[in-house]
């Protein structure tokens, strides 16, 4: 597989190029490239194949797995290397912050996509 070479241990972060002025267009991508260098886990970038199996954008392989959307990836690498930033939440924290990842998400990213086409269309 082509981005086995990237090496053991080594995310490789599948998404389209960089902003103009941001760091990324793709809020998901923001959220998963900050949560990256947060957590201080080795990664790569590439722009060249910027949709995963699922045909949605991001998604990484990581030690010959191919695994797409960004939470289903913090979760998966926070186990990995134990780098899960909830696991000291309560039970309940947990659910708070469940809800607002999902309207975050789910709901409020895409009227930030009005902003998005903004600086696309400058
Ligand atoms: N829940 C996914 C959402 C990813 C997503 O919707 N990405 C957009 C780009 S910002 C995309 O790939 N859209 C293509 C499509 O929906 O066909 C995640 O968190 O990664």
């Amino acid at each position: 597989m082509e981005w086995a070479k990237a090496g053991k241990d080594m995310v490789v972060l599948h998404c389209l190029p960089r902003g103009r002025i941001t760091p990324h267009l793709s809020p998901f991508v923001m959220k998963l490239e900050t949560y990256l260098r947060l957590a201080k886990i080795p990664y790569k970038l590439d722009f060249t194949e910027p949709f995963g199996p699922k045909g949605k954008s991001p998604w990484i392989t990581f030690n010959g797995e191919e695994i797409g959307d960004s939470q289903l990836v913090m979760e998966h690498l926070g186990r990995q290397y134990k780098k899960d930033f909830s696991s000291k939440l309560t039970e309940e924290q947990k659910a708070v912050a469940r809800a607002f990842y999902i309207l975050m998400d789910e709901h409020l990213c895409w009227s930030d996509m009005n902003y998005v086409s903004y600086i696309v269309s400058d």
